[in-house]
């Protein structure tokens, strides 16, 4: 086995070149679930569990190893050992769920993220639910691709398309149905040997069934949407990465409900570049669209070229992001605190032992 197969290159390799303990292999995580890990390195797949020094200088949760990561580990008998998480160029969070100001770490050094919808007529397709993921999308530094899913039930796919479109400002949007094998080719086009992409999108919207064509072949498990309310069902247990048969990576991510919005506000900017180009001709340069004199994103709201909605869904976005930054801000400031007074009292100790 290659690790080059999974996205490993020559710049990874330079980049190791530093760390000289020869015990330590560079390895690609392809499933993770409550600190045990799925490791793919040239010796092969394996279970993976972190090293103790690791935990040791854990300082935050998003330091732990996601399905995507690069990570040096020693081999121990018939396990992996993880060591070190290398750089990452990319990397999908959000607020953890809950009233926790923690951020949740969904996946690392992805290319590209497919955004999930199904047209089968339930509550899938929203288009501030597409802003929503574009925000997440863009704050991660990989490129979104929309993917309107089971166009085989919808009566007139075009619609959607273009109402995806119209939010969407340039990214692509690609009509499929896995079950016909529409769009397929359009997918594969994007995501070329040796990237690496995800799916992500609400549970039953037919990610899995996508990877299944993909690979064609049946690899995870698809389930039945029930028919009385077409709700689908919980079905992905482990997130996973699967090598695609011409060489691309893909990582089919368990149906996400809530998306809170962490990170950085520029990527609010990206999703609504039409508002932020607007907002330039504000009268005043911290205006906050909403009473000012002179305000350039109000009068085009009343002169009908944005919509309220879309206004709205800008400014919520600011919001959250911004009061995420305040509490994620005091937190980090917190843990590093503890974690220096945790290494004082060590300290203090080893002096008080040997003198
Ligand atoms: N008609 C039709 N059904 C589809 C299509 N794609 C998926 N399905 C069905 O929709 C149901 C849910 O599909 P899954 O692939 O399990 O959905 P998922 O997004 O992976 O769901 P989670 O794993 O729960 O996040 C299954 O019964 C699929 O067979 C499609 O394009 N057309
Ligand atoms: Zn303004």
């Amino acid at each position: 086995m290659s690790l080059n197969l999974y996205g490993w290159n020559d710049i990874r390799n330079k980049e190791i070149l530093e760390f000289d303990e020869s015990d330590l292999v560079p390895g690609r995580i392809i499933s993770s679930s409550r600190g045990i890990f799925t490791i793919i390195t040239e010796a092969g797949e394996g279970r993976a569990e972190l090293s103790g020094s690791f935990m040791y200088r854990v300082v935050s949760n998003t330091e732990y190893p996601v399905v995507g990561d690069f990570v040096l580990a020693r081999k121990e008998s018939n396990l992996f050992i993880i060591d070190k998480v290398l750089d990452r160029r990319s990397l999908l969070k959000r607020k953890a769920p809950g009233v926790t100001a923690e951020e949740q770490i969904l996946a690392a050094n992805l290319d590209f993220v497919f955004l999930v919808f199904g047209l089968d007529g339930g509550r899938s397709f929203n288009v501030r639910s597409i802003e929503r993921l574009l925000t997440l999308v863009w704050d991660s530094g990989a490129s979104p691709i929309i993917v309107l899913n089971k166009a085989d039930l919808c009566e007139d796919p075009d619609i959607y398309k273009s109402e995806a479109e119209a939010v969407s400002l340039g990214v692509p949007v690609i009509v499929s149905s896995a079950a016909h094998g529409l769009g397929l080719d359009e997918i594969r086009t994007v995501i070329e040997k040796g990237k690496t992409g995800l799916f992500i999108g609400r549970s039953g919207v037919g990610k899995s069934a996508l990877t299944n064509a993909l690979m064609e072949k049946e690899i995870t498990e698809t389930g039945d949407v029930r028919g009385d309310d077409r709700k689908g069902r919980h079905t992905t247990t482990s997130r996973d990465m699967f090598l695609l048969p011409w060489g691309a990576l893909l990582i089919d991510s368990p149906g996400i409900r809530e998306i809170q919005l962490t990170g950085d506000i520029s990527s609010v900017d990206e999703t609504f570049s039409d508002i932020a180009e607007i907002a330039a001709n504000c009268r005043f340069h911290d205006c906050s669209h909403e009473n000012e004199p002179g305000c350039a994103v109000q009068e085009s709201i009343q002169a009908g070229d944005l919509s309220e909605g879309r206004y709205r869904s800008y400014q919520k976005h600011l919001k959250e992001i911004k009061y995420q930054q305040r509490r994620g801000d005091s937190r980090l400031e917190k843990l590093e605190r503890e974690k220096w007074k945790a290494i004082g009292k060590e300290y203090k100790n080893f002096t008080k032992k040997n003198g």
